[in-house]
């Protein structure tokens, strides 16, 4: 049995998705070098409940100078963040020369805000290319993993923090332990580390397995984040659920002690417990759902084949790798996938190799069909596609059931 990656339980496996690709290794179609591949499998604590993978991928082959996903793609995020940013430096960074640092600030999205308003900060992402955006905007980057030791130079140039923020990145980031020690040394004693995952409960309650694959090693609750923030001196001090990318919990972490935790911890911790979330059981008949979700996709897109519909892939996200590669999905049933950012387009996805291609300039060129790999930002996309659904055009889901509308 695995060991648990934060405390000193053991895993046990309740999902296998197969063998997966990298999920942001788009490629060149020109290229058949091997693929690295590792096998997707999930597990939970049987101590402090964590769920995470059994296997983890090293950072170095996911998180680079070419890692390709930019923040900016999405305009409902950039006005997420606009608004947390606001909120932040009307409330934690309204002291004497405050400081910020954000893990994991990709092009400098978050920050943007932060550094217009000429407030210190610091955002710190090995993706290279991503910071060289950030810091083409005047945001004050470095190009680096966040660990104990980072969080020491910093606080040794900068002085201490008073809020260390992340967004969808402390979920990627199995060394959990080094990131706490480095809080420990870089906050201020009445400094928070904020930040925003994807919430077990919603992954749950969706069935929406393509959450998990390499980049997502944590699946957090606040069962699960109270007691690793606990381990390591710190204390779960304010959850708040979010809507975005399908569902998130903000978690606030204090030193312990620095904070009086508000009634909303106690109210999710009493939510998971009454809906027995980390149940064994819960976690099985989550499998249950996921390989459903997967007979019911492949068995619509065969159909759609059969009937001569053209289909195309609607955003070359990386929970997509999950479902092509877990469902075999290839380009004989899904022989195209849309996306807007540059960096994937002209390339293949990962293990499945489907094209991808820029948006067709005219609606006409659509297919009839679009699987909605982005459906975590289906409020943006079907506003932004009203056109091609009054012409007849029709959306594929898969969460939170397969459906076609
Ligand atoms: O956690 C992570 C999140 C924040 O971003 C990372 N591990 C990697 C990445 O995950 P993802 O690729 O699943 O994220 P998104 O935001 O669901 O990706 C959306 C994709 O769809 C992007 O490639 C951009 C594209 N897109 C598009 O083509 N048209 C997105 C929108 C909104 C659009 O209108
Ligand atoms: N915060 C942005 C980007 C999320 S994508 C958003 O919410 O849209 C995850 C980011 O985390 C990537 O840019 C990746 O390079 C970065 N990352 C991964 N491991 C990291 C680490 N140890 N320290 C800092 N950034 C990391
Ligand atoms: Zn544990």
């Amino acid at each position: 049995m695995n060991q648990c990656r934060i405390c000193d339980g053991g895993l046990q496996q309740f999902l296998d998705l197969g063998e997966q690709p990298l999920s942001d290794a788009f490629r060149d179609p020109a290229d058949e070098s091997p693929e690295f591949t590792y096998p997707l499998t999930v597990g939970a604590c049987t101590d402090c409940g964590m769920v995470q993978l059994m296997q983890e991928v090293p950072r170095e082959r996911m998180f680079h100078h070419d890692y390709p996903f930019r923040t900016a793609t999405s305009a409902f995020m950039r006005q997420h963040f606009e608004d947390f940013a606001r909120r932040m430096l009307a409330t934690e960074l309204t002291g004497d020369s405050p400081f910020i640092v954000e893990i994991g600030c990709n092009d400098g999205t978050m920050l943007r805000t932060i550094a217009s308003a000429g407030v210190r900060h610091l955002g710190v992402d090995p993706a290279v290319g991503a910071v060289e955006d950030a810091a083409a905007d005047g945001i004050r980057v470095r190009a680096d993993f966040f660990e104990e030791s980072t969080a020491a130079d910093i606080r040794a140039t900068d002085g201490p923090a008073d809020v260390v923020y992340a967004a969808n990145t402390i979920c990627h980031i199995p060394y959990l332990d080094s990131i706490f020690q480095g809080l420990t040394q870089l906050l201020k004693p009445t400094g928070v580390f904020i930040f925003e995952d994807p919430y077990l409960g919603d992954i749950v309650r969706l069935g929406s397995y393509d959450q998990i694959y390499d980049e997502h090693y944590y699946l957090f609750s606040a069962h699960s984040v109270a007691q690793a923030a606990q381990r390591f001196g710190f204390a779960l001090v304010d959850v708040e659920r979010l809507g975005v990318h399908g569902g998130e919990v903000r978690y606030t972490v204090a030193r312990s002690g620095a904070r009086t935790p508000t009634p909303a911890v106690s109210a999710l911790l009493a939510e998971e417990a009454a809906q027995r979330l980390h149940d064994w059981e819960t976690l099985k008949n989550f499998a249950q759902v996921v390989e459903q979700r997967r007979d019911g996709l492949v068995e619509v897109l065969r159909k759609l084949r059969q009937e001569g519909r053209s289909v195309a892939g609607y955003g070359a996200t990386a929970k997509s790798a999950t479902v092509l590669n877990y469902c075999g999905i290839t380009s004989d049933l899904l022989p195209q996938i849309y996306d807007i950012t540059p960096a994937k387009q002209h390339k293949v996805t990962p293990g499945s190799h489907i094209p991808v291609l820029p948006f067709p300039e005219s609606v006409q060129d659509y297919p009839e069909y679009f699987l909605l790999f982005a459906w975590n930002h289906a409020t943006e996309i079907t506003a932004k596609e009203t056109a091609f659904h009054e012409a007849g055009g029709k959306w594929i889901r898969y969460v939170p059931e397969v459906r076609i509308d």
